[in-house]
């Protein structure tokens, strides 16, 4: 068998764009339904959901024969966490809240094999390794191995430059939700100075040659985004498009009786 390719990797470095959507239903069978939707790429969230080492190997094996590619993102930076994803498969990290260079470079090296990191090594009990069906895989390992980090916090946003210079970060993604809580606007991404403050770190990112992600809800605002460098951009989440569609159904059901008079 071969090494899969990380395509997502490859796409970030050639600056393409790229449209995603934060899956957090925790289900193999909302995955395989949303792999097969059109997203470039799909992030299995386990930092705000109960999803498990366990959990995210099922919705990584669901949505494994379609064209989407997938992140996962850990509940936090624990390293022997990140081991168990990546052994079950997971190529690409989109590690939540980091706020400076030291928690960068750890991160680097929780996601590479000696020597260049600390990730254990058991090819015969992991997935990513096809149980050794790959052939070398962890030597080919590190250099399909993508890491994203989110920079969501005053203090992030303070070390935005020098966690750019951390060789092995591929990508810098904005988080707003947190990022707003941190400078004081909790539940208010949409803030002037929120707004402003990705604008200028995306700017930052994209000036050091590292991909620059952002989440953003309208069209208008990703064209924006588009237009200061931002190429990989995640649009929503499963949990709001199907908790919006239910909502939108039943009221226009309840509508359409209530005007015909039926039920009454
Ligand atoms: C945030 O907005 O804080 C996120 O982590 C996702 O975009
Ligand atoms: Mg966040």
């Amino acid at each position: 068998m071969d090494m899969p390719k990380n395509i997502f990797k490859q796409r970030l470095r050639e600056g393409q764009w790229q449209v995603g959507l934060f899956a957090g239903l925790a289900h193999p069978v909302s995955m395989e339904i949303l792999a097969g939707t059109g997203f470039d790429w799909l992030v299995i969230d386990a930092e705000h959901t109960p999803n498990n080492p366990a959990t995210v190997l099922m919705q990584l094996q669901a949505a494994a024969p379609y064209p989407v590619q997938l992140l996962v993102r850990p509940m936090g930076r624990d390293a022997t966490l990140i081991k168990q994803y990546l052994d079950a498969g997971a190529q690409t990290l989109l590690v939540p809240l980091v706020d400076d260079a030291a928690q960068a470079r750890e991160l680097v090296r929780a996601v590479r094999y000696p020597p260049e990191g600390i990730r254990g090594v058991a090819a015969s009990l992991s997935r990513a390794a096809r149980w050794t069906g790959i052939k070398d895989y962890v030597r080919q390992a590190n250099a399909e191995v993508c890491l994203v980090v989110q920079v969501e916090t005053r203090a992030g946003l303070a070390n935005l430059d020098a966690i750019l210079a951390v060789e092995g970060v591929d990508g810098v993604f904005i988080g707003p939700a947190d990022l707003a809580a941190s400078l004081g606007h909790l539940g208010d991404a949409a803030h002037p100075e929120v707004r402003s403050a990705i604008e200028h770190a995306l700017s930052r990112i994209v000036a050091s040659g590292k991909a620059a992600g952002v989440f953003v809800t309208e069209p208008g605002l990703a064209r924006h985004y588009r237009g200061l460098g931002a190429s990989f951009i995640a649009v929503g989440g499963d949990t709001t498009v199907l908790r919006n569609a239910a909502v939108k159904l039943a009221a226009s059901f309840r509508d359409e009786m209530t005007q015909s008079g039926a039920g009454s």
